[in-house]
């Protein structure tokens, strides 16, 4: 039995078109979730995982498979539906599942043979035995899965062609943040896999770089906190040689035992949502947990630095508190904080969150023309009416945050602060000139947007389905 796994390509890594430079390796990442479904395949069957972001695979050149299983993030759904066109008209039945699927069951279900909603674990086994007797349900529900126990992910399967290996040790976040599908996607309830397992996994990935994909490695409570530590010094004593980088919350920076050993662990760097300058945008978002009193967000990320650990921040602009000048107060905050990357993206709302029920009960969802529209949902597009910004204040809000965070003179200064204090420089300059060249290319693709919106969907086509445009014809 033959079994494709696919990564439908996103519009953000075509944006940047990620088979032009040997840099852009840097800015492709494993889908594990296929990695994660293979390793719950049994050996019948055999198995091959297409990332459509990495390779442009010639579909009606290949074998043809017993059963095709599509992964999507919302910004990939259009090409998920393209691909699943394409190998049903072949017969070959197909199977979606991810975060989209789950968020818009009716929609997959229209596009796909079978739609599996919800974590894998517990389900795949049995969709693959029901595919092999040719009795494959129309829907399955894999819920909370147990993650104590799982087989690991399959990294010998997309070996090569990456720069960082993935793995995950806990699911689940209890903060529920109104823009955020994590809750309602994978529970409030903060799950971690045994340590002795996640070590081995680790020592089964290839590549020196990993990124740990929890959506929070150390969690909020200190029996988390204490775990998170017992893992460290688990990674550490195995002597992995390898450099992680962790997304986590800012009480990262609390304990300062936690920093050192997640640091001999091998963390070289973490993801942090600050989300907004503002006590009243964080408290818009529910992000209560960043406005814990007397938090001093600059001497937070002075704290993790000194260990080695580059700080990534991430905000969010368009909220409703959000005026006119929140790009500079965004670029000013995440440099007075010392942060050495930022990130921002524009509030969204993603289907199965708050914030959409939210936006869609008020009307504010402006490009909700789905599945095409799904293609915007990359957070890198403004695709809602925001309360005290106009579409081309958003925009402008957006480039000036990003110009003044990463003008060439404060680079500069970021990274001779960072090689005067001995810390990754030329990291700090890599990653800081991939994001200036990101936000050229962004605010060059919100030109397009705005001058475009009236012929928009001849837009979106464009931005859509590059590497395998032919297969919907085939
Ligand atoms: C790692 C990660 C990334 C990596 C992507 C790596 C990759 N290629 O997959 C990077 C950093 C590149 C990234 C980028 C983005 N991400 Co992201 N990311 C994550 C994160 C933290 C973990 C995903 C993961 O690997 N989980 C581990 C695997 C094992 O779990 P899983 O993917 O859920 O898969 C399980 C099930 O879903 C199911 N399953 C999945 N696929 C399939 C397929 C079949 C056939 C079946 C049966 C089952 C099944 O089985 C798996 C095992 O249980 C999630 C948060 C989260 N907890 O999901 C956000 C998340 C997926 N990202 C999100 C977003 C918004 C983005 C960006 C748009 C943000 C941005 N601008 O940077 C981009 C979009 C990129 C794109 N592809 O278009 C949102 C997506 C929401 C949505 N509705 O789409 C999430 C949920 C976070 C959030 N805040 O809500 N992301
Ligand atoms: S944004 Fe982070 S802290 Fe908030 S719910 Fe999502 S994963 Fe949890």
């Amino acid at each position: 039995m033959r079994l494709y796994l696919i990564n439908p390509s996103s519009p953000l890594v075509t944006m940047v078109k990620v088979r032009e430079s040997r840099w852009n390796r840097y800015r492709v990442w494993k889908p594990l979730s296929l990695m994660v479904l293979a390793g719950l395949t049994p050996p019948e069957w055999e198995i091959s995982i297409f990332d459509e972001n990495l390779d442009a695979p010639d579909y009606p050149t290949l074998p043809r498979p017993d059963l095709v299983g599509i992964t999507a993030f919302t910004s990939q759904a259009n090409r998920a539906y393209e691909v699943a066109a394409h190998f049903r008209r072949l017969g070959v039945p197909v199977v979606m599942g991810g975060i989209h699927a789950t968020m818009c069951l009716d929609e997959a279900m229209e596009r796909a043979d079978s739609v599996v909603t919800g974590e894998a674990e517990d389900i795949w086994p049995q969709v693959l035995e029901d595919a092999q007797h040719g009795n494959l349900k129309r829907r399955y529900d894999g819920g909370f899965a147990e993650i104590s126990n799982v087989p690991f992910a399959r990294h010998d399967l997309l070996a090569t062609g990456y720069a960082f290996g993935a793995i995950q040790t806990t699911r689940g976040c209890p903060l529920n943040c109104s823009f955020c599908s994590v809750t309602a996607f994978n529970g409030a309830r903060y799950r971690q896999r045994p340590i002795p397992d996640v070590v081995r996994e680790f020592q089964a990935i290839r590549e020196k770089l990993v990124l740990i994909v929890d959506d929070n490695l150390i969690g909020t409570r200190p029996d988390h906190i204490a775990r998170a530590k017992d893992l460290f010094r688990a990674m550490a004593r195995a002597d992995l040689h390898k450099q992680w980088i962790a997304q986590a919350t800012i009480n990262f920076a609390d304990d300062e035992e936690l920093l050192a050993l997640a640091a001999k662990a091998g963390c070289r760097g973490v993801f942090i949502g600050f989300e907004t300058p503002t006590p009243e945008g964080l408290a818009e978002l529910g992000k209560k947990f960043n406005l814990v009193k007397g938090r001093d967000f600059r001497a937070s990320v002075r704290r993790i630095q000194r260990h080695r650990i580059l700080v990534v921040g991430s905000f969010i602009i368009g909220l409703d508190v959000d005026e006119s000048g929140i790009g500079r107060r965004i670029a000013e905050a995440a440099g007075h904080y010392g942060v050495d990357n930022l990130n921002a993206l524009f509030l969204t709302p993603l289907p199965g969150t708050r914030l959409w029920d939210q936006m869609e009960s008020e009307g504010r969802i402006t490009l909700h023309m789905f599945p095409r529209d799904w293609a915007y949902y990359t957070l890198t597009f403004p695709v809602a009416r925001y309360k005290r910004l106009s579409l081309n204040d958003v925009l402008k809000e957006m480039v000036s945050c990003d110009q003044r965070f990463y003008s060439m003179p404060r680079i500069l200064h970021r990274v001779w602060g960072n090689l005067w204090r001995r810390r990754r420089p030329l990291i700090t300059l890599v990653g800081n000139l991939s994001y200036r060249r990101n936000s050229q290319l962004a605010a060059k693709a919100y030109a397009k947007f705005e001058c475009q919106r009236g012929h928009r969907h001849d837009w979106v086509n464009g931005m859509q389905g590059q590497p395998n445009a032919d297969i919907s014809a085939g």
